[in-house]
């Protein structure tokens, strides 16, 4: 059997998918959710409630305690552990797990009869970990980007400008504020290479993938970059693991792994990766020319890239993608969770959500929100707070319609750097099972949709990798094109077409939504005047 096996632990689940490369079969698919299995551990949406909304936690034990209880799940489920020939995982970027120097020790000893959760505790330098939703260390990247000269330099040098959510920012917090437990943390990890160290028994390495979201890699030289590690962090240097190629093997699985469920001693474990790069290769994005958008909690636009360009307006990011070449990524932090904002405060579904989108009139008569209900990554926008232009704060359907082209329309205007023309969108995340939503990326894309039969492409992509790590070097290598074919391709039937009436609606309803943006972020010109044209015109149509 050629079975490989792909984790994601991502913000609010950790889920797993198998695929076997020689059948084309997906064995299983399946996931646990941290809110509802893992109550314990107080999180809301994956995350632990902070008076601060710019502060976002999570608790690193939580994620084993759900890698447990997902190995348990496939064990009643009857999933033959030995027949796995190599794993491999995605992370949610960005965030960091702290290690003291018991880890190592903790790591290499882990015993099958007690819980991962329980024996990793005392290996904790500090209790939380700050993840990618965190916008708390605005200070800190000023003071970075003043290091190293301006916010222009970090772009060119790792591939971003300093982003609150980023690694390196995270740790000047944690190293200035925290100064004793940052003395006692021996390593530090992100959450892919975490996950990536208990499943090896070892510290694992961080792959370039997910490397690339710290502000503390050159990009180009794809190492640890002095200057950066330098203004960071003092004695960060040695606190930071390897880097490697995405495809690296990082050593077999930990016995805890094989005493526990059964996997066979001799199951190699490939670099884990982000979401964002393990995604790339889950929707077959192994060369330029389509675009993906993730409607995942976050929503994300990416694609591949032969060469690294960096954004001008500094809101973008170019990140080393899982097939040595690059990738651009924009993250918009008000994805689902501004979905489920407008669906709980109307205490409705998503059917409801969909039949709304599907009967009401594109343009929204003129009536826009700006989504902010936390702070937003694209555009930076430090604090929590829905604008509303003309809509009334109780009408559900505008509220509806409004929040989707809102988000869709964002999307399509701060990805215009890329200077691509996209034609087709591939479409994946939990929310790109709504068609309705879909349809009004479509529409605002004036491009194809499609979609895809795996829902978490991030754990595919895994699977993926796992197979492609695997086999690399061996007589059965396998090209990219062969490894993601039947798997990571697009559902034909499932393409959305543009509407030739809306996208020219639409066409006009980008430029509204851009001064929308400007009046209430640059102070630029009150575009109230305006939306009542447009909904005149609407009216009129
Ligand atoms: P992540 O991997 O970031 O944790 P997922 O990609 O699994 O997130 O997406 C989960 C989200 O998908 C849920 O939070 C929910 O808001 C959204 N979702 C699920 N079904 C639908 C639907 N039919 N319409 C819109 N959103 C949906
Ligand atoms: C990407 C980002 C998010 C996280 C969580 O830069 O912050 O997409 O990876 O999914």
């Amino acid at each position: 059997m050629s079975v490989y096996l792909g984790l994601d632990s991502s913000t609010q689940s950790l889920s797993a998918i198998a695929v076997n490369i020689v059948t084309g079969e997906t064995l299983l698919d399946v996931s646990v959710s941290f809110d509802e299995r893992l109550p314990q551990f107080g999180t809301e949406n994956g995350v632990l409630p902070n008076g601060d909304p710019n502060v976002v936690h999570a608790d690193p034990l939580m994620w084993l305690a759900a890698l447990d209880l997902l190995f348990a799940d496939l064990k009643a489920l009857g999933f033959d552990f030995s027949s796995v020939k190599a794993i491999s995982g995605s992370g949610q970027q960005h965030g960091s797990v702290y290690l003291n120097s018991r880890a190592t020790a903790v790591l290499k000893g882990l015993e099958a009869s007690r819980r991962l959760d329980v024996q990793l505790q005392p290996a904790l330098a500090r209790k939380t970990s700050p993840i990618w939703m965190d916008s708390s260390t605005t200070e800190e990247c000023k003071a970075i980007e003043a290091n190293i000269g301006s916010r222009a330099a970090v772009a060119e040098l790792t591939g971003s400008s300093c982003f609150e959510r980023f690694t390196g920012p995270q740790i000047k917090k944690f190293a200035d504020y925290d100064a004793t437990k940052y003395a006692k943390t021996a390593k530090i990890h992100l959450v892919s290479s975490f996950m990536a160290s208990v499943m090896i028994g070892k510290h694992a390495p961080i792959d370039h993938g997910d490397g690339s979201g710290m502000n503390l890699m050159d990009i180009k030289k794809k190492d640890w970059s002095d200057t950066m590690v330098k203004a960071t962090a003092s004695g960060l240097s040695s606190r930071l693991p390897k880097l490697v190629p995405s495809d690296t093997d990082i050593g077999r699985i930990n016995k805890y792994f094989v005493d526990k469920f059964g996997f066979k001693t001799n199951t190699r474990v490939i670099a884990w990766s982000g979401d964002n790069p393990c995604s790339l290769i889950g929707v077959g994005l192994i060369k330029p020319g389509h675009a993906c958008i993730s409607l995942g909690t976050s929503d994300t636009f990416f694609g591949a890239m032969p060469t690294p360009k960096i954004s001008k307006e500094g809101e973008g990011h170019v990140f080393s993608s899982p097939t040595g070449d690059y990738m651009s990524l924009i993250c918009f932090l008000n994805g689902s969770l501004a979905r489920e904002h407008i669906k709980e405060q109307f205490n409705i579904g998503w059917d409801e959500f969909s039949e709304i989108l599907a009967t009401t009139r594109p343009g929204n008569h003129g009536k826009i929100i700006l989504p902010y209900f936390s702070p937003e990554i694209t555009p930076h926008v430090s604090k929590a707070e829905a604008i509303r232009y003309g809509l009334d704060t109780s009408d559900l359907r505008g509220k509806v319609r409004g929040v989707i082209e809102a988000q869709m329309a964002s999307i399509a205007n701060h990805s215009k750097w890329m200077g691509v023309r996209t034609r087709t969108i591939y479409a994946t995340g939990g929310a790109s099972a709504n068609r309705e939503i879909l349809q009004v990326m479509a529409d605002m894309n004036n491009a194809s949709v499609y979609q895809f039969k795996a829902g978490n492409t991030a754990a595919l992509g895994a699977a993926l990798r796992a197979a492609h790590g695997h086999l690399k070097g061996t007589k059965a290598e396998l090209s990219w094109d062969a490894v993601i074919k039947g798997f990571a391709e697009p559902v034909k039937k499932s393409i959305i077409k543009p509407d030739k009436e809306t996208v020219k609606t639409y066409k006009r309803f980008r430029k509204l939504y851009q001064a929308c943006e400007d009046h209430a972020l640059r102070g630029g010109e009150d575009p109230s005047p305006a939306l009542k044209e447009f909904s005149r015109e609407l009216r009129g149509k």
